[in-house]
């Protein structure tokens, strides 16, 4: 009974949970909630915020996928890169059934959230049990998801798992603009110092921020076969490495031919910033959840937070970068 009147209580002020199944709206009722960015509130679900939505679809992901050795999960917190990291994985791994030049290339007509899906966002987002067993080889994935809360197929098996991490200043500024994008006419703005402070606290979508890289980062030294732990900074500095070592991780190296011909370069431009932002897909298209694909490129740069932070709030977020990820072994470049 008791339950039944919380919920009702809850109903009115949650519109996003009101499609919840019955399981996930009880659990809501058990978990920590915090004021939201684009919800009305985020949830700590197995010591990660995220919203209403995706917990449902956790559950059915963590329940239900089975990870083939093949596959490749590209895993993010959200701003640090992915829509980049999913478009080179893609050019990467289907050179051979789509050539990098082809002027039909799908990169040229799909936004990379379309071509590498999300398991929270798209996968298991209505549909418990989608089938996965007619996609091509090697199967690429995205998700924001802490190495912690992965199933354990993806853990246990021989699949790789690929994570961009960004400097945690600029992932914070890419985060803001975003979100004010994004969110629904119902949520009001949020401002910068006001989101800030949450960011600090650790409360934003798959945060704390700080544990969710370490997840990954302590995975990747302990097992460099089975994670592979890319720095946006890195790929904006010498993509060309990058590009070279994701290939050979993911098990495509390139052939010296290949390189002769250039094909690292040629994917480099076709996944540039630049490139990508000015293809129509992603100039008028919609993608994830109706998103407008025109959101997910801005700026592209490092050290953009210069333009937007007080020197007080450099003090304060160095102060939680170093308090949290120093002797981690894990440090950012933060400047261009
Ligand atoms: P997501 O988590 O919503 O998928 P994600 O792609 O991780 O977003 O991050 C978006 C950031 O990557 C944006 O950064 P900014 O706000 O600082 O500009 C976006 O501009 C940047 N970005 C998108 N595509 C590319 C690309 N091809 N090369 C470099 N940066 C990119």
């Amino acid at each position: 009974m008791h339950v039944l009147i919380s919920y009702a209580e809850k109903k009115s002020t949650d519109g996003e949970e009101e499609k919840l199944s019955q399981e996930c709206k009880e659990l809501l009722l058990s978990l920590p909630k915090e004021k939201g960015w684009r919800t009305h509130h985020l949830y700590k679900y197995q010591g990660f915020w995220c919203q209403p939505r995706e917990i449902q679809s956790i559950i059915s992901f963590q329940k239900h996928f089975q990870a083939s050795d093949t596959d490749v999960v590209l895993a993010s917190i959200p701003k640090s890169g992915t829509t980049w990291l999913k478009a080179l994985a893609f050019a990467i791994v289907n050179r051979k059934r789509f050539a990098i030049s082809n002027i039909n290339h799908p990169l040229l007509t799909s936004n990379p959230h379309d071509l590498v899906p999300f398991f929270e966002y798209k996968i298991y987002a209505n549909n418990q049990l989608p089938d996965l067993s007619k996609l091509p080889e090697p199967r690429l994935f995205g998700t924001h998801i802490p190495f912690a809360s992965l199933p354990n197929s993806i853990k246990k098996s021989s699949c790789r798992v690929v994570y961009i991490s960004r400097n945690p200043f600029d992932t914070f500024i890419s985060s803001w603009h975003f979100i004010n994008k994004i969110k629904p006419r119902s949520i009001a703005p949020m401002s910068l110092d006001e989101a800030f402070e949450m960011y600090c606290k650790g409360v934003i979508g798959f945060g704390p921020f700080w544990e969710h890289m370490l997840g990954y980062w302590k995975e990747s030294t302990d097992r460099p076969h089975k994670i592979l732990f890319l720095k946006y900074e890195d790929m904006k500095e010498d993509i060309s490495s990058c590009l070279k070592k994701l290939a050979e991780f993911m098990g495509f190296p390139f052939s010296l031919e290949e390189e002769r011909g250039g094909i690292i370069e040629k994917i480099a431009k076709l996944c540039s910033f630049e490139n990508m932002k000015d293809l129509e897909v992603n100039k008028s298209g919609k993608s994830i959840k109706n998103f407008e694909n025109k959101n997910l490129f801005r700026k592209g740069d490092v050290g953009d937070w210069v333009n937007y932070l007080s020197p007080r709030q450099v003090e304060q977020l160095t102060k939680v970068v170093e308090e949290k990820l120093g002797g981690s072994g894990l440090s950012f470049k933060v400047f261009s």
